[in-house]
């Protein structure tokens, strides 16, 4: 009998889903436009196994793959395991092999040295293949169609690297998927790369630069000719991982840094701009070349973000500085100096999860929405990790500076949006908002379809579950085109 810890990180409204199937043509509330075309995919963790560790991390979860496909104004359902291959020897051993988030000192004997991934953070259609990602292994590739999983790849030896992003880019230029890879000489250290592998799946680019110090670099942008990563300081040692504590922690005394390099070299003219003392900030908006300067959109806090990863010097978690709102970070190229210029709130409302018309990537844009925070609304549902707050959803028009949102009511909570374009030509930002609201009161899932442009009037349908999904990370639409394709 499964017995999984009874502490919130794993009951009431984080409780496992563990669930494979399919539902034909969901029920829909309000209408899904017919020519809606493709389909939508999303990730979130959600252990096959007890944990070897009661306090496991929400991050150290099995990837569980969800698929709406859309096509005639109608939805089919579709949800599988990322079938990592620590999923399967766990499978076959019929419990957990694996230890503690990023810990590999704590995994049982017979799994050393074997990837430790759980494809749990980010799903993306690329070259006909649906890749699972998570930041500490390889690209796992499963079946865009029917979520099989074919297994992990190094791109015909192209990219024989131990750890692959999460948090890739698509250059709306080139097509090209955009990506890099951290810590790849081993646990807790600085080597990265940078890479672009074109629609056909090959490896075009590969450049190779050293982060200022070990860190959690799990997103970045590029910006026209640049890659652009930003370090926020969660790092490590050897002692953390020797005494089992949560893989990363926030040291405040580690400074910000935006490191810019061309797309097109080796990596060697990586130059690191820093701010002291630092912030911290997670997922990029979008970022783009103004002449010399590189503009880079970030929710922003003035310390770590992420509770479970505690303050190096043993602070308690402080809920206000932690809170993130959209900020501008500016660095000039031209310029004879390794600080940056300017960074600038330009979002009222605080939130995270940012995404754009991804058309736009890299490029000048007007349109960007996050998850936001409404502290005044009231919640009434069981009381838990992420719930309370996760409750609204805001669009920010960088072009007149207005926001608008929508609150998703005093039961439920909002996982993170993704945009689809109206049509191939239509203009930034015309197209819809889809995004799974979770009512913690009935446990179904609504994955709700905005009018991108007019969030606050709330969806115009609501595709309907007939179960409440586990608190996800990212995920993203493809049209049936690049599907076929
Ligand atoms: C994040 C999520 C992860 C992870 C590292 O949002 C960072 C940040 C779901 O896993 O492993
Ligand atoms: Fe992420």
């Amino acid at each position: 009998m499964a017995h999984f810890p009874q502490h919130p990180g794993f009951t009431s409204v984080l409780r496992l889903v563990r669930l494979e199937g399919d539902i034909r043509d969901l029920e829909i509330e309000g209408e899904v436009p017919a020519d809606l075309d493709g389909a939508f995919y999303r990730v979130h963790p959600d252990p096959q196994f007890p944990p070897r560790f009661a306090d496991d991390q929400f991050f150290n979860g099995d990837g569980m793959v969800s698929m709406f496909r859309f096509k005639d104004g109608k939805v089919d359902f579709r949800q599988r395991y990322a079938q990592t291959d620590k999923w399967k020897v766990e499978r076959a051993a019929g419990k957990a092999l694996f230890g503690a988030y990023r810990n590999p000192l704590t995994d049982d004997d017979s799994v050393k040295g074997m990837a430790r991934g759980t494809a749990n953070t980010n799903v993306l259609v690329h070259a006909g293949k649906l890749f699972a990602m998570k930041e500490d292994s390889p690209c796992l590739i499963m079946d865009a169609n029917t979520l099989e999983t074919e297994g992990y790849t190094d791109f015909d030896g192209e990219l024989p690297i131990s750890a692959f992003t999460a948090h890739p880019k698509i250059d709306p230029g080139t097509g090209n998927f955009c990506g890099f890879g951290y810590s790849l000489a081993g646990p807790l250290t600085r080597e990265c790369c940078y890479f672009e592998i074109d629609p056909t799946g090959k490896v075009v680019r590969k450049a190779e630069f050293l982060a200022p110090y070990y860190t959690m670099l799990h997103d970045f942008c590029i910006a026209g000719d640049y890659a652009v990563f930003n370090v926020s300081p969660w790092s490590s040692d050897m002692s953390v991982l020797e005494q089992n504590r949560p893989h990363f922690y926030y040291d405040r005394e580690l400074p910000f840094y935006l490191g810019v390099m061309r797309r097109d070299g080796d990596g060697s003219d990586m130059r690191w701009f820093r701010q002291d003392p630092s912030i911290c900030g997670c997922h990029v908006m979008n970022a783009f070349q103004d002449g010399t300067k590189i503009l880079f959109d970030v929710p922003v806090s003035q310390t770590g973000s992420l509770p479970f990863f505690p303050e190096k010097d043993g602070r308690p978690f402080d809920p206000v500085a932690a809170t993130t709102y959209l900020s501008r970070i500016t660095v000039d190229l031209a310029a004879n100096t390794d600080t940056i210029q300017s960074i600038e709130r330009i979002g009222q409302a605080p939130g995270e999860f940012p995404r754009i018309d991804d058309r736009q990537c890299g490029q000048p844009y007007r349109h960007g929405w996050t998850i936001t925070y409404d502290f005044d609304k009231p919640y009434s549902g069981p009381a838990g990790p992420f719930v309370g707050v996760i409750n609204s959803l805001t669009h920010y028009d960088h072009q007149t500076g207005k926001e608008q949102s929508w609150w998703c009511g005093p039961d439920s909570a909002m996982q993170e949006p993704a945009f689809v374009p109206r049509g191939k030509g239509s203009a930034e930002g015309d197209g819809w908002l889809l995004a799974l609201v979770d009512n913690h009161l009935t446990n179904y899932s609504d994955l709700c379809l905005f009018d991108a442009l007019n969030v606050a009037s709330g969806p115009v349908a609501r595709i309907k579950l007939p179960v409440r999904l586990r608190q996800g990370l990212h995920g993203n639409w493809v049209s049936a085109a690049k599907l076929a394709a």
